[in-house]
């Protein structure tokens, strides 16, 4: 379930052989079937795998065959519940370093320390689809992490984007049918782009900030790996003096943020389904562990009042120019798990899995949340003991007094379970709390006030946020929110809710996006909007990804296309160029059939240009060779690769000998468009995307 020791101290080359051997000694449930003889379940040796037992050959089958019973019954009852939303997902094991002793703000043990390491669990899911949908659909990313500290299993349960679409729980399973598939015909699968959505979104005021998130380019993440996490509500870190503090947890990722550009998240969704977890997958098997910090802002108990917006209320970030992020450590995630089934599917996150030196707020979402991730798992995994699944479990012992109910798995000795007792000497005990290695106290914040069902004035600003994001974007980032209210909007059938939206959201959003808008769906010009109350920011920087770029090219794939007649070196000149920065060339034939390079060599290709598509790689480069580029240009398929990279403002290189290729596609150099040089090549990758290109590569068909 966890690391093991050896994996954690370091991402460097780890003898993996060596480390899966002291794995499996830590973690006895984990089975490996070497060497092994096939039994039933209930260990009888089985002879024979392949017949029912029947009377003759061709004879009925006979209802006393327990071994063909009892794989049959199990194999009906394979399949649990899958999550009410974020079904889809993908999960890696690796570890949290903390940079620092941090105990003058957490008495939490694995933030106290240099260096200290804990293992952990992490969960990377979509929101909307069901388990088998797209990886790239235009979603909310889940970002769940299970820290499993020495004093119990933390719960980091975020997203990929700061703030939600409400402010209160109670109105959590109304968003979730809204936004879900139609109830009548379950369509659309995995997005939002339809009427129940945007009829809920364009009445409820309080989403605005969060849909403009997800109608901008974090809702269609490039990896997994190039996404921020965010904790979301304001949590309270309690030191070891017992201080509060209110902090927000951040993940950054050291892989830098990026994103797909919508028609290629759209294709990858047919050509790929599994592209994201497919990312995160390789890159750990190919020891490119992806890396985050975590921080917080930081915001002592005396400023809760202080900010322009309400610290509890969810639709509201803390720009960073306010309160910059403080690094507290790191994650590293190593290592894939052995079991889809028994490790992420059956995971269970719950925000109110915390431990002493964290608490919540009065966050009516989190405080409903706080109920509903234990409550769902009871029916999701069969009963109140999931805690007893390996990957659940606390790496600490739990002794209390809890028992029986469906799948028990400890069997506790001992005569009482209940608490005092004299039977037992009293065990297991309560732990007083203290500065640390005490039991839990919950923080004791004072409340006095009367019982309401109200919503406090303090959350009433729906739009001065959105309007600071959307304000802060670069230019073609906000092309893509408009074009993606556009192709949304449009899809919705009935025109008041497209005209709701852009008149009573967009509006008071920003008049240049309500009005491109509405032009786009044919919609009469927006009013004015109230415009309301206005962020005393005018812009923050922290909140375009074009800010948040890694610098370097590491990870980054690279497709080298090449055909019989090839310059081999120059294919063994890029690939070593790009493996010198950290990135991974393919070599992609016209087939997956070895080529004959110019010097008569046989050439072997990773795959053919149909097998992996342009939509797969980072940036592609058509390799020199008179006779290969010949054949090139007769291929549509590659002719179709390097313009669609081309569309998709990635960079393009070509040997000298391979212009008359990207001549006879009528495109012309440009910041990322570079003909034999592998240094402007490789800068123009750290770029991510030439988006100066954007409304040229419109013209290109899609
Ligand atoms: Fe969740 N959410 N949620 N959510 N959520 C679930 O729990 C819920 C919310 C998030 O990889 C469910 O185990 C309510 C915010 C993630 O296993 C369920 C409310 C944020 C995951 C549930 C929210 C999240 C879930 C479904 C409003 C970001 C996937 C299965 C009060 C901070 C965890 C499950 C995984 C999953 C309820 C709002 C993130 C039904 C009631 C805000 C990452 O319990």
């Amino acid at each position: 379930m966890k690391p093991g020791k050896s994996q954690m101290a370091g991402a460097d080359a780890p003898d993996r052989a060596n480390d899966n051997a002291k794995l499996d000694a830590l973690e006895p449930f984990r089975s490996d079937a070497t060497d092994q003889a096939l039994r039933t379940n209930q260990g009888v040796k089985v002879s024979d795998n392949q017949n029912t037992l029947k009377v003759g050959a061709r004879g009925p089958s006979l209802l006393e065959d327990f071994i063909m019973r009892e794989k049959i019954t199990h194999f009906d009852h394979e399949r649990i519940p899958e999550r009410i939303v974020h079904a889809r997902g993908c999960a890696a094991h690796g570890y949290f370093e903390s940079y620092a002793d941090h105990s003058a703000l957490t008495k939490a043990a694995f933030l106290r320390g240099k260096g200290k390491q804990t293992p952990m669990f992490v969960r990377f899911s979509t929101v909307q689809g069901p388990r088998g949908s797209g990886d790239t659909v235009r979603d909310v990313r889940g970002f769940a992490t299970k820290f499993y500290t020495e004093e119990g299993n933390f719960d980091l349960v975020g997203n990929n984007m700061p703030v939600f679409f409400i402010q209160d729980a109670i109105k959590f399973p109304d968003f979730v049918h809204a936004v879900k598939p139609e109830p009548h015909n379950e369509i659309p699968t995995g997005g939002s782009a339809h009427d129940t959505f945007w009829d809920f979104v364009s009445l409820v005021p309080e989403s605005a900030h969060m849909v403009l998130w997800t109608m901008s380019d974090r809702a269609i993440p490039k990896s997994l790996r190039t996404m921020q996490g965010f904790g979301i509500h304001t949590f309270r870190f309690v030191n070891t003096e017992g201080k509060g503090t209110f902090v927000k947890f951040h993940w950054k990722p050291k892989q830098g943020v990026c994103s797909l550009v919508w028609d290629e998240a759209q294709k990858l969704a047919g050509k790929d389904t599994d592209f994201h977890r497919r990312d995160l997958w390789e890159s750990i098997e190919t020891g490119d562990y992806p890396e985050w910090e975590l921080g917080v802002q930081i915001v002592p108990e005396e400023d809760e009042h202080a900010f322009e917006f309400d610290l509890l209320d969810p639709t509201k970030i803390i720009p960073e120019e306010l309160v910059p992020v403080t690094p507290l450590g790191k994650m590293v995630l190593n290592r894939n798990p052995d079991s889809f089934f028994a490790e992420t599917e059956q995971v269970a996150f719950c925000p109110g899995h915390i431990v002493p030196g964290i608490d919540f707020t009065n966050d009516p979402l989190l405080q409903g949340r706080l109920f509903s991730y234990t409550d769902t798992q009871i029916s999701r995994l069969g009963g109140p003991n999931f805690h007893e699944i390996p990957i659940n479990r606390p790496i600490t012992p739990h002794h209390n007094g809890q028992r029986d109910a469906m799948h028990r798995m400890t069997i506790d000795k001992g005569r009482a379970s209940y608490e005092p007792n004299s039977i037992d000497g009293g065990w297991p005990k309560e732990t007083p709390a203290g500065p640390t290695d005490g039991g839990f106290e919950t923080y004791q914040e004072r409340v006095d006030a009367r019982k309401v069902r109200e919503r406090s004035e303090s959350f009433a600003d729906h739009f001065s946020q959105a309007r600071l994001f959307f304000q802060s974007l670069s230019k073609p980032e906000q092309e893509h929110v408009i074009a993606a209210y556009s192709f949304e909007l449009g899809k919705v059938d009935r025109l008041f809710i497209r005209e709701r939206q852009v008149n009573e959201i967009l509006a008071n959003i920003d008049p240049e996006l309500a009005s491109r808008v509405a032009v786009n769906l044919g919609l009469p010009k927006p009013p004015a909007g109230t415009k309301g109350k206005q962020s005393s920011l005018k812009a923050s920087p922290a909140l375009s990804q074009v800010n948040l770029l890694s610098g370097d090219i590491k990870t980054r794939k690279v497709a080298l296309l090449v055909a019989n007649g090839s310059d081999a070196k120059a294919v063994d000149t890029l690939k070593q160029a790009l493996a010198a920065e950290g990135a991974h060339a393919k070599v992609l034939g016209p087939t997956s059939a070895p080529v004959t390079t110019a010097n008569g060599k046989t050439l072997l290709v990773d795959a053919s240009m149909e097998g992996l598509p342009s939509v797969a790689f980072d940036a592609v480069w058509v390799i020199g060779g008179d006779a290969a580029v010949q054949t090139l240009l007769q291929d549509g398929v590659a002719k179709h690769y390097v313009l669609e990279a081309y569309k998709h403002l990635k960079a393009i290189g070509a040997c000298p000998g391979a212009k008359p290729l990207v001549d006879a596609l009528g495109l012309q150099e440009d910041a990322g468009l570079v003909i034999g040089d592998p240094q402007k090549f490789i800068q123009a990758i750290a770029q991510h995307r030439v988006w100066a290109r954007e409304p040229k590569a419109k013209a290109i068909p899609a």
